[in-house]
């Protein structure tokens, strides 16, 4: 932790009491000097700090952005977002992920940015990422597991943002297999597991998440207007971003570590309390056919479960689901 983090957290802790120059001074073993440097760092970096006269310093606001230092500093995770890369814009987090996964990055390494300019889905698809709107963060985990496991980590990251956004906001979103979180049937959340593997197994998971946080209607592409929603539109309140990445991480923490210790069953349970899909009547589109059926259950693989009219129970690896009513 540099310098500068510890500033911002004091800052932060103080809660708007002033503290003064000497005594951070003191307290980090450095002149005033170098203090007052590391404020006009913060300041440059967006935080609002005000300085009297042998008061001290007061932090008036912070940013709204995903800079890692105020998202470090109440960060409560022990290995996810120890290291954080942050890009104010880039084509996809995932690419950058995956370039640090190669080069050897840290296992729990997360990457952020403000905006996409090339987002993408599953399929190739296109993930719409407006700047400063959404959480946009490609996480990188070096589980010890086989690779035939990996889709299991995307069910792990959906319970994981599920109970993210509960927290933070209230809100009661629910989970479309595989990989949507949906608020009032419109989609929040995407997520998308990439995997670096060799014959020695996984190398790298790169858990991609976009989270729509603070959209209004007009921030989405016209064609995803009808399907999209953020927080804000669901909650009417403006979410704090920062928060909600902090939340973000100590979950997917949590989870992945019941999930590597105590195995699938317990996040499969849970993954099914949340889940819209369960229990309803719906049609699964896969690259060669389209089956309807009543969604029984996920196995503990995370494959869907679907039984035809004709009895037949189906096992889907890979497909978009609507619902029937
Ligand atoms: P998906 O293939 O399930 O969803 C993509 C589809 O969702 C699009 O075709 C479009 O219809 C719709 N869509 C696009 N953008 C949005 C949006 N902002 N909100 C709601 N619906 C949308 C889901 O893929 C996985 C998405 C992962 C995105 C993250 S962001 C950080 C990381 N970097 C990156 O490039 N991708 C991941």
């Amino acid at each position: 932790i540099t310098v500068r983090h510890k500033l911002a957290k004091r800052l932060i802790e103080a809660g708007g009491e002033a503290l003064s120059g000497q005594q951070l001074a003191d307290e980090f073993g450095i002149s005033r000097t170098a203090v007052w440097k590391h404020i006009k760092d913060l300041e440059d970096q967006g935080y609002e700090i005000e300085s009297i006269k042998k008061r001290g310093y007061i932090l008036k606001s912070i940013p709204d952005t995903l800079e890692p230092t105020a998202i470090q500093t109440l960060l409560k995770t022990k290995r996810i977002g120890q290291v954080m890369k942050y890009i104010e814009s880039c084509p996809s987090t995932q690419i950058i992920a995956h370039k640090l996964a190669q080069e050897g990055t840290a296992d729990g390494t997360v990457v952020l940015t403000e905006t996409q300019t090339a987002g993408r889905g599953r399929l190739a698809r296109k993930w719409d990422s407006a700047p400063q709107k959404g959480i946009w963060m490609s996480i990188i985990l070096r589980p010890d597991v086989v690779p035939q496991k990996a889709p299991q980590f995307t069910l792990v990251a959906a319970v994981a943002v599920v109970r993210a956004i509960e927290e933070v906001t209230g809100l009661k979103p629910e989970i479309k297999w595989p990989n949507d979180i949906l608020i009032n049937g419109k989609k929040c959340t995407g997520i998308l597991t990439e995997l670096q593997s060799d014959a020695d197994g996984i190398q790298a998971l790169i858990i991609g998440i976009g989270l729509n946080a603070n959209q209004e209607v007009e921030d989405f592409s016209p064609e995803i207007q009808e399907i999209a929603s953020s927080l804000k539109m669901a909650s009417g309140k403006e979410v704090n971003r920062q928060e909600l990445v902090r939340a973000l991480l100590f979950h997917i923490e949590q989870f992945t570590n019941i999930y590597i210790e105590q195995g699938f069953a317990i996040i499969k349970l849970m993954w099914e309390s949340y889940s819209s899909t369960i229990g309803q009547p719906i049609r699964a589109r896969m690259a060669k056919e389209t089956l309807v059926g009543i969604a029984e259950g996920i196995t503990d693989d995370g494959v869907l479960q679907l039984r035809t009219a004709d009895g037949k129970l189906h096992g889907i690896y890979s497909a978009d689901i609507e619902m029937q009513n």
